[in-house]
């Protein structure tokens, strides 16, 4: 490195880098957004020169500080920081391809696509949610593993965007009462969003909104970076969770728009870059960072490299035992599931158990939680209905993480963005729950955790009518069809309690797709009543039970409605009609099975009907144009459940009609 070149570097001239960086990559593409990042420079330069912990080196240093840009809008702000700094998974053509098809700088950070991005982000109001989550894990770890291995912060830029979102409270809320102190929050403070002045739809005193939350609050010039360095110095003493609002110009350095939301999410135009570029006495071609200036982010970004040093030394130093669980917890290896499994399976099998599935699930997690450590399970003031919460397990406490299960409060949204953050920031596996109905509260995070490809998993209890008396608003009819939708996202309904432990074990084991359990209120028979070598609920929907004779019917059913199948099966069989009972606790999981398993297991040739307390859509995959469905229409209705199945028609009755009439 030139000592002396890199003396004459300011670190305004570092911050005018990103600036150039980014209008200059929005001009290319000819779409993006420029303001925030030139407006943000000055901040994120002193963060990522005087007090982030990273080792662009090292991106997956389990230690790290994980710095989340909630704004992802400004997703140039993070690609020029991480090419400034050195990562080798942005180069310089990556930036000038940004926002095309295979650039790792996509219109929004997408997580998995370059190395420091810590997090996709996008829609406003994730990022903050999903840090907060960072920051829990960071406190659960370090409680298991010791503030010598597990010591960092997370750090957030958030817009006045993200902060208006509904999910921004939750997200708040929950981290104030935590006490997550090592959270602090960059707020761009600067009044603009795209239809112009934030006085146009918000008046609120956000600092004040924050502090009621149990948070400090701080504020700086944003554009003075020795007043945002006083300020982060201060932030990290806190023993509360810290918004900084950071009072900045969008588009900081364009000299005609500069202020206003016309900088927002536009390309500059040739004659304004020319001006910011006079403006701000940047004189390189674009995509050109001139040596000292490069030279002086780089040694900025090798800072790290002795603290990462130091840091494998103090892994090295750990207890042989410890450190082998902190690893194979950072590996995401759970060597004891599939045997604790098996043997609880083998329990179920010696005795039954008649029990709902959401029970059945409880059960499971008294296992699974003894033989996976890295579980934290949780629940949105659903404890006792959601059944998350197995024997012994402890609660995270404000300040006290020593736990592995939390009360996330009535913040579903909040909560699943949570789960997210905690699967991210690696070491633990989480899961939890609410009602099945109020996915559509969590689909957003949800949404992300399969298209980030996270382990999550969403416990979704009273699954259907089933739940009876709560009534319509709470008995899901869409939400099969709604979840199943979704790519990269396992959507299993089992049957009975061996399916239960199945699914749950699947669930774990997928280490890169997110699942939804949907489980009854109700208690249901236990219908896998012999041992069987294989996950069966692995294979999405396999033969339950065998026609007596040639098959002419085939049933299809999940969850809840398997009973009522094998019941109709029992009235079809006595009157000489050969059935089948397929069960169908995942499509997902059915569609990556094999073709010839596929078509064996549907039956050709078969009259089929399936029956699910849920709408059709999607079950013409098993049952074709002309089979039959038993299932819902319309919203359901207030009654207790032995009424409503009756009055809905979901019964063995109806579903053996069905099968007669298509003989
Ligand atoms: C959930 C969601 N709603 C809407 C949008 C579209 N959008 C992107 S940026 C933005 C305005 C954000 O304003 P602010 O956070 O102040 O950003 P700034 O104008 O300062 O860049 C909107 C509405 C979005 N990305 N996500």
């Amino acid at each position: 490195m030139n000592e002396t070149a890199v003396q004459m570097v300011t670190s305004r001239d570092m911050a005018n880098a990103i600036r150039a960086l980014s209008m200059d990559a929005v001009q290319a593409a000819n779409s993006g957004h420029p303001g925030m990042p030139m407006g943000m420079a000055d901040v994120a330069t002193v963060l990522f020169t005087q007090f982030l912990k990273y080792d662009p080196k090292h991106p997956d240093w389990a230690d790290r500080d994980r710095f989340v840009l909630s704004a992802g809008h400004g997703s140039m702000l993070l690609y020029s920081l991480l090419h400034l700094t050195g990562y080798d998974s942005i180069s310089m053509d990556d930036i000038r391809n940004f926002r095309q098809l295979g650039s790792p700088c996509a219109g929004h950070p997408e997580f998995g696509h370059a190395a420091g991005i810590e997090t996709t982000t996008g829609p406003l109001g994730q990022g903050i949610a999903t840090a907060v989550g960072m920051a829990l894990a960071e406190r659960l770890l370090a409680a298991r593993y010791g503030d010598a291995v597990v010591d960092h912060h997370t750090w957030v830029i958030a817009g006045d965007g993200c902060l208006m979102e509904g999910i921004s409270q939750e997200a708040i809320s929950l981290a104030g009462h935590l006490k997550l102190n090592k959270l602090i929050v960059l707020w761009d403070d600067n009044k603009i969003t795209i239809d112009g002045p934030v006085d146009l739809s918000s008046s609120e005193d956000q600092a004040a909104r924050f502090r009621a939350a149990g948070w400090n609050t701080l504020e700086a010039d944003g554009h003075d970076q020795n007043a945002v360095a006083d300020a982060i110095r201060k932030a990290k003493a806190s023993d509360k969770p810290v918004l900084i609002a950071c009072r900045t110009i969008i588009g900081y350095g364009a000299p005609n728009v500069q202020g206003t939301s016309a900088v927002h999410g536009a390309a500059l135009g040739d004659k304004e870059v020319a001006a910011a570029r006079e403006h701000m006495g940047w004189t390189s071609p674009a995509f050109e960072i001139p040596a000292d200036i490069l030279s002086a982010w780089r040694s900025a970004g090798a800072q790290g490299a002795s603290a990462y040093q130091a840091w494998q030394g103090r892994v090295s130093a750990m207890d042989a035992a410890k450190r082998a669980a902190f690893e194979q917890g950072q590996r995401g290896e759970l060597p004891n599931l599939d045997a604790a499994i098996k043997d609880y399976i083998a329990s179920l099998i010696a005795k039954p158990a008649n029990v709902a599935t959401r029970k059945a699930s409880e059960m499971a997690l008294d296992v699974i939680n003894a033989a996976v450590p890295e579980t934290i399970g949780g629940s949105a003031d659903l404890t006792g209905s959601n059944n998350t919460k197995s024997k012994g397990q402890g609660v995270v406490k404000p300040g006290d993480f020593a736990g592995s299960f939390i009360h996330y409060g009535i913040r579903e949204h909040g909560m699943a963005a949570a789960m997210n953050g905690i699967a991210l920031h690696g070491g633990l596996i989480p899961y939890s729950g609410t009602f099945m109905v109020f996915t559509d509260y969590c689909r957003p995070a949800i949404r992300l955790s399969a298209l980030m490809a996270l382990r999550v998993i969403y416990v979704m209890t009273h699954d259907s009518i089933g739940l009876g008396e709560d009534g319509p608003t709470h008995q899901p009819v869409e939400h099969l069809a709604a979840l199943r939708a979704m790519p990269n996202l396992d959507v299993m309904r089992p049957a009975d309690a061996v399916e239960t432990a199945e699914c749950w074990q699947v669930a774990l084991e997928s280490a890169h797709t997110p699942s939804i359990l949907a489980l009854s209120r109700q208690n249901l028979p236990q219908l896998r009543l012999t041992n069987s070598a294989e996950n069966l609920c692995a294979r999405g929907a396999y033969e339950l039970i065998p026609a007596d004779g040639t098959a002419k019917v085939t049933l299809f059913a999940t969850g809840s409605e398997v009973a009522i199948a094998a019941d109709a099966r029992t009235a079809l069989q006595a009157e000489g009609i050969p059935t089948r009972v397929v069960s169908v606790p995942s499509f997902e999981l059915f569609e990556r099975q094999t073709p010839a398993y596929q078509k064996q297991v549907l039956g050709d040739g078969t009259a089929r009907v399936a029956v699910e307390a849920g709408v059709r859509q999607g079950w013409e995959r098993f049952i074709g144009t002309d089979g039959g469905f038993v299932g819902m229409s319309t919203f359901g209705a207030s009654a207790p459940i032995k009424a409503l199945y009756e009055h809905f028609g979901i019964t063995a009755e109806r579903v053996a009609a069905e099968a007669k009439a298509r003989l």
